[in-house]
């Protein structure tokens, strides 16, 4: 088994301590970040899909997640920005209701890169707390609302009209698995992004 392919099954079944230690003897072994990143976010797919056939319950998602955000926690600074002139503030969060943060924190790690100043909210934020993260911090340029539940996207709509009203001058983005493109435009976003490596591009095309 390759240390990639170990990297994946230690994620699947959540071996938080493990999985560091691989994901560095997988860069050791000269794979990219970027290759090591996708076995991971393949490993969360195989995991949601044992959920949906009821062969894991919430708690092992739970501990692969865990396991995951170590592996990330290893990755990150070999995904930082070259520290050059910030493009502005972005403020980013999960929309009220919704934990899920894999997916925020990995947006938040490619936006950071692209150069923009991140104040992360965390998970589960009501509409207005994003605005008045707006109005506390300088220079916000952006804000980036993930949502990973059906049941959430609701939340995601208030987020997005709750900015807009509050802050005209500020882009909201939005993303996350069930957030589609027409979505995004029905529910008034200034932009969408499939996956982080796009939402990075989106932001700094959206203050471009
Ligand atoms: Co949950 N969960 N979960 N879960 N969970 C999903 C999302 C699910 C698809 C699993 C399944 O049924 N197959 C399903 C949602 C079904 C639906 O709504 N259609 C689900 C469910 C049902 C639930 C609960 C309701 C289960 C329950 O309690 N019965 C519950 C809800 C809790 C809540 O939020 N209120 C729940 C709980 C959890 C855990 C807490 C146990 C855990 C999350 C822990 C954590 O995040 N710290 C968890 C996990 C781990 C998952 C899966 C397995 C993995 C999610 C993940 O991290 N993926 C997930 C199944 C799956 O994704 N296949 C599942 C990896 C991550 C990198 O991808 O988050 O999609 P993702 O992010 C991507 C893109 O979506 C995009 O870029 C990211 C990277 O490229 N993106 C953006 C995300 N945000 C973006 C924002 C942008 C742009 C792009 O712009 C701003």
């Amino acid at each position: 088994m390759s240390k990639i392919e170990e990297v994946k099954a230690k994620v699947e079944a959540g071996k938080s301590k493990l999985v560091p230690g691989l994901v560095q003897e997988a860069l050791d072994e000269g794979s990219a970040p970027g290759e090591i990143l996708q076995a991971m976010v393949d490993s969360m797919g195989v995991v949601g899909d044992k959920f949906s056939s009821g062969e894991i319950f919430v708690p092992e998602m739970l501990i692969a997640a865990k396991a995951m955000s170590k592996g990330v926690e290893v990755l990150k600074p070999l995904m930082a920005g070259d520290g050059s002139a910030s493009l502005g503030t972005c403020v980013i969060g999960t929309v009220a209701g919704d934990l899920h943060d894999i997916g925020k924190n990995l947006v938040s790690m490619m936006i950071e890169s692209a150069g923009f100043d991140m104040v992360d909210l965390g998970v589960d934020v009501p509409a207005d707390t994003f605005v008045s993260a707006v109005k506390d911090n300088d220079n916000v340029k952006i804000v980036a609302c993930s949502g990973l539940l059906t049941t959430t996207m609701p939340a995601l709509k208030e987020a997005v009209a709750t900015v807009k009203a509050a802050c005209p001058d500020v882009k909201v983005i939005v993303g996350g698995a069930p957030v589609t493109p027409e979505y995004a435009a029905e529910v008034g976003a200034d932009g969408y992004a499939p996956d982080a490596g796009s939402a990075a591009v989106k932001a700094k095309e959206l203050v471009s």
